[in-house]
């Protein structure tokens, strides 16, 4: 009895996850840092103690049904075919039991797909193997690839380990970055197969498919690195697409914007340039061709 109830209390901890050994396995959802990551995850450890309570009532009565009114003791088969009463109450009580997890289970998707009032605008899209972040309102654009020493580590015989390599897989050269507490919204598409952007700790995956814009939203409360993946097998080098979001404060933000951009400037700097001679040279020699005829 004592080694059941100690399997028992195991069983317990093993699924709360209260173990520190089970609590890194990060087996359950992740609560996130934004609203709609926490109403998820609220709902997600709603829906599964309504299912661990229906569980346990009827496996109890099942299990209890058998032990009791078994054919050793003596049990007589009961000689009735349909009951209308027992009918109504196991129709009646699911259909409550659903519309009672549909409520606030449809708040939260209507929430989700309020993208209204959005304080800024990040058309991401994906390409095989790298994603593109464009910030539309502030003419900034760029792309985001696996990190050089991960793309070196994953390879054999580059003589850098795997073990090595802090966040294997999960790093880019460029992360995208954006402002905490600010209602961001995110157009999401692809160049060439589906793909799908997910980051686990804002509660958000959608789909990025060609010639189609979907669109997701999400509020980080907290500044920070958060690391997600191409979540839609998308080909031989899926694996290799991390998505890693940057958030930082407003000030913070601002200043790599304005960074960003001046160095977009002082890229195109020089092809402006060149173009605006090219069109000059261009200008002289159809004016001297007029001339001549
Ligand atoms: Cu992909």
């Amino acid at each position: 009895m004592k080694m059941v109830k100690r399997a028992f209390v195991a069983g317990m901890a093993l699924l709360l996850g209260t173990s520190p050994a089970m609590a890194a396995w990060d087996l359950n959802l992740r609560v996130g840092v934004t609203e709609l990551s926490r109403e998820i995850y609220g709902l997600h450890m709603l829906i599964l103690w309504v299912c661990v309570a229906i569980a346990a009532a009827v496996f109890g009565v099942m299990i209890y049904s058998i032990a009791t009114f078994r054919k050793s003791k003596g049990a007589v088969p009961a000689t009735f075919e349909h009951n209308t009463k027992a009918e109504i109450i196991w129709t009646v009580i699911p259909v409550i039991i659903l519309v009672a997890m549909a409520v606030p289970a449809a708040k939260t998707l209507v929430k989700i797909d309020d993208t209204r009032g959005s304080e800024l605008t990040v058309k991401v899209t994906g390409y095989q193997w790298k994603w593109q972040y464009e910030y539309v309102d502030h003419g900034v654009s760029f792309f985001s690839t696996l990190a050089r020493t991960h793309d070196e580590a994953r390879q054999l015989d580059s003589g850098v380990a795997p073990e090595s390599v802090e966040n294997y897989l999960l790093e880019v050269d460029h992360p995208l970055v954006v402002p905490q507490g600010k209602k961001v919204r995110v157009l999401i598409t692809a160049n060439d197969v589906i793909h799908a952007w997910w980051v686990p700790d804002f509660g958000m995956k959608k789909d990025a498919i060609p010639g189609y814009i979907n669109e997701l939203w999400f509020r980080a409360d907290e500044t920070g690195t958060y690391r997600g993946q191409c979540a839609e097998l998308c080909g031989r080098d899926h694996g290799f697409m991390p998505v890693v979001v940057e958030v930082k404060t407003q000030a913070e933000f601002d200043a790599w914007l304005e960074a960003q951009k001046a160095a977009r400037q002082a890229a195109s700097a020089p092809a402006a340039r060149a173009a605006a001679v090219a069109t000059t040279v261009e200008t002289v020699a159809a004016l001297r061709v007029a001339n001549a005829e």
